[in-house]
């Protein structure tokens, strides 16, 4: 566990991203990271660390990347800068308009987690996880299957000819799915052999099952 650093500090090249001890909002970066074999500080900070921190970053949330005396903020803008700079992000506008499209509606998954996730009552939170595991997220499956059968039938990636973001994202979503409805890719095939073809590249492969975290099955 790293201890809390000065951010006004950070001046020497390479990549930290800082978040909590769980996948949350900064698995997508640090797999962005994995897949393009390119090294990155992975910083998980205590709850009790975060009081003192919160006030030196530039939203007051996590996760952050800083670089070369750069501090991004913002889960999405930061997966993007990092898409962009390592290929994943599609090779023209319209490539990376369709990446972007495809991690939203992918979004909804985790949206749908984290609502759930931050309820202060626990039957409620049951309930609204179960709603969310069982019924609406298996129509953002759907239709993030329609998306990927439009790019030259679905065996491939979602976008063009290589791996970008939103195929990553979709193997990060779908993690707590498959921890809690196993059958969740019954309807959508192609979905979960794009789910496995990422999970099976070399540099993915190699880092799943040596994550230092805690896993809680839902973050
Ligand atoms: N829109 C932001 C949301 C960030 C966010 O809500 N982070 C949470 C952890 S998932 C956080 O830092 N919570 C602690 C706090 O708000 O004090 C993003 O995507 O980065």
């Amino acid at each position: 566990m790293c201890s809390v650093r000065d951010l006004t500090t950070t001046t020497m090249a390479g990549y930290k991203l800082t978040y909590f001890d769980f996948r949350g909002r900064a698995d997508l970066i640090r797999l962005l990271f994995v897949s393009a074999g390119i090294e990155f500080e992975d910083i998980r900070i205590s709850l009790d660390e975060w009081p003192a921190l919160k006030l030196k970053t530039p939203c007051g949330r996590l996760p952050i990347l800083e670089f070369g005396g750069t501090t991004l903020s913002e889960s999405r803008a930061i997966a993007r800068y990092v898409a962009k700079e390592t290929n994943q992000y599609g090779k023209d506008n319209i490539e990376q308009a369709r990446v972007d499209m495809i991690t939203d509606v992918a979004d909804d998954l985790m949206m749908g987690i984290m609502k759930a996730y931050w309820q202060k009552n626990q039957s409620d939170q049951d309930e609204m996880m179960k709603t969310h595991f069982q019924q609406e997220s298996l129509k953002t499956l759907a239709l993030l299957e329609t998306f990927l059968v439009e790019n030259n039938g679905g065996d491939g990636f979602f976008v063009g000819d290589k791996l970008t973001m939103a195929d990553i994202y979709l193997f990060v979503v779908t993690e707590p799915f498959l921890a809690k409805n196993p059958s969740c890719f019954k309807d959508t095939p192609k979905l979960a052999a794009l789910r496995q073809r990422v999970q099976e590249v070399p540099q993915i492969a190699e880092w799943l099952p040596n994550r230092p975290e805690r896993f809680s099955a839902i973050m």
